[in-house]
């Protein structure tokens, strides 16, 4: 099949606001999957709207060089899809978009997108107890919307003096310019995270010299990437349940990592004993190591893998840059001791507005007041990671408490792809009107996690993360096992909503109906 994946779009009149039943807002892993369970249950009166121009997400922004998953290609994937083509133990952004545009194909759901869209309001109208969506592509109304815009998609540029007025190539790692030719440039890197330690070794022997800023050194572990062999390919192709096995093999190795994460710090100083013997045998010079010996415990910033970063940084044309930064220049970065060091190109790998996210003011719930502004008050909470008290009929995938730094979160995605489509289903049999999750529900739901949450190395270990939010709470990590968010996302617990059936007024809404 040779279609792109933007033929077959649904175009609406730019005039008229179309009514559709469920309207899912971004198309990447999360958004895609859901579309593709609708489809698979028939229930084809739905919309995906899409800022870009074609499915993908993460990544499909994301196209740095050196970018790659840091989980395993075969966990990496859906379970209704597995891949036994994939070339590598870790895949590459490029093998990744591929295998999800294809999937998108082979699905046959991308009928149903409308790329190019931005949606700029998604607003509740409690008088005809629906969605009103404003997007670039006209207006829609929906009984229910899914969004699934995901937790890394608003770029974070960092708020330093003259950073505007720089006159070089700027930009920042989720939106490379691939025009900008780097090669023989003097260019400098803000940030060492994940992006950051894919991008310096894929740059460093072409730049002229690289400065990376750090501010908060990473922990880094061994990347045990390797090509896969003809055989194993052939096996996973052929071998009736070989790709399964290797995939559980995978997830249970990274689950292991959960006791230590979440219950047990003190197990995490095993990865932190490997990391630092990484560090020794991979910079030769004292100096530079004890500057990206972290100070804080492993795991309590996401870990990185890698086994090019340290090498890169031991090169004679890259410096490693701790001090803070006090200006940026037409031309150059000073440092708060003085030092001005002179750039052609800076690139900004700072990172995403994960808990304040600018899309959260697009969305405006039952009492007028938007997402933000809920979340400015209590921090960002939800119910599973998925319903949120004044927000009826709208659901979310990968919202607060779901995200994970070990393992897939194809995973958590699957399971609150089950947990949606269960729902709407549920709403569907019991012609139920609105759905709204209580707000003793959803509180109790939130105490517990943070409960959890207090024992947790990302909680305890001495760092400051984007996992946690301006109340000092961590509203981004699921803190237990995976299979147990799974268990919980099983089926649609319509107990813990309040719902209202059509006619039903509004004096009625607190009722459940009968179960
Ligand atoms: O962003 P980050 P990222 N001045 O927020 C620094 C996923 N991901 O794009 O640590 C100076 O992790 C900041 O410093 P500090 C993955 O979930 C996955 O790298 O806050 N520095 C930090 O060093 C990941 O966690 C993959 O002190 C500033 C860096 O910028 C998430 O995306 C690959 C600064 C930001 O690091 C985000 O990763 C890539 C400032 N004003 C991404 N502001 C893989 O699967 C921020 N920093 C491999």
């Amino acid at each position: 099949m040779s279609r792109k994946v933007t033929d077959n779009v649904v175009e609406p009149r730019v005039a008229e606001t179309r009514h559709v039943k469920t309207i899912i807002v971004g198309s990447g892993f999360a958004g895609l999957g859901l579309a593709i369970r609708l489809r698979q249950e028939g229930r084809d009166d739905f919309l995906v709207l899409e800022r870009g121009s074609e499915v993908g997400g993460t990544w499909r922004d994301n196209t740095y060089p050196g970018a790659a998953c840091d989980v395993p290609s075969h966990l990496y994937s859906y379970s209704f899809a597995l891949n036994p083509d994939w070339t590598r133990s870790f895949s590459k952004q490029g093998e990744i978009q591929g295998y999800i545009l294809g999937v998108a194909e082979r699905y046959d759901v991308l009928d149903r997108h409308i790329f190019d869209c931005d949606v700029q309001s998604i607003r509740w109208n409690d008088a005809d107890a629906q969605w009103e969506i404003g997007s670039t592509k006209g207006n829609f109304t929906a009984d229910t919307v899914v969004s699934a815009v995901g937790a890394l998609c608003e770029p974070s540029l960092p708020d330093i003096k003259g950073i505007n007025d720089f006159e070089g190539e700027i930009f920042h790692s989720a939106r490379w310019n691939h025009d900008a030719d780097l090669t023989g440039k003097r260019v400098a890197v803000i940030g060492t995270g994940a992006s950051s330690i894919q991008i310096v070794p894929a740059i460093a022997s072409k730049v002229a010299t690289l400065d990376v800023y750090q501010r908060t050194a990473p922990w880094l572990l061994p990347r045990s990437d390797r090509p896969y062999l003809l055989p194993e390919r052939l096996a996973f192709k052929h071998i009736p349940g070989a790709q399964r096995l290797s995939r559980a093999a995978i997830y249970a190795i990274r689950e292991t990592q959960v006791v230590g994460l979440t219950r047990f710090p003190v197990l995490m100083k095993a990865f932190e004993a490997i990391s630092r013997a990484k560090l020794q045998i991979e910079i030769r010079d004292p100096e530079l190591r004890k500057k990206v010996t972290p100070n804080y415990r492993i795991g309590c910033k996401r870990m990185l893998i890698s086994n090019e970063y340290y090498p890169a940084l031991d090169r004679d044309n890259v410096d490693v840059v701790t001090d803070g930064i006090a200006e940026v220049k037409a031309g150059s970065i000073v440092t708060e001791d003085g030092t001005e060091r002179e750039i052609d190109a800076l690139i900004v790998a700072t990172g995403f507005h994960v808990t304040d996210s600018p899309v959260y003011e697009t969305v405006v719930g039952r009492d007028g007041r938007s997402l933000s502004e809920v979340f400015d008050e209590v921090g960002q909470q939800a119910y599973k990671g998925s319903a949120i008290e004044n927000f009826p009929n709208m659901f979310f995938l990968v919202g607060p408490n779901v995200g994970l730094g070990h393992t897939s979160m194809v995973f958590m995605i699957e399971s609150q792809i089950n947990y949606v489509a269960s729902a709407l289903a549920t709403i569907d049999a019991k012609g139920l009107h609105t759905v709204e999750v209580r707000k003793d529900v959803q509180q109790a739901y939130n105490r517990d996690l943070q409960d959890k949450l207090a024992k947790t190395v990302w909680n305890t270990g001495g760092c400051a993360s984007w996992y946690m939010d301006k109340h000092g709470n961590n509203t981004t990590l699921w803190p237990d096992f995976t299979f147990r968010f799974r268990s919980l996302t099983r089926q649609f617990d319509v107990d813990a909503y309040n719902v209202t059936t059509a006619g039903a007024s509004r004096a009625d809404d607190q009722k459940v109906v009968a179960q």
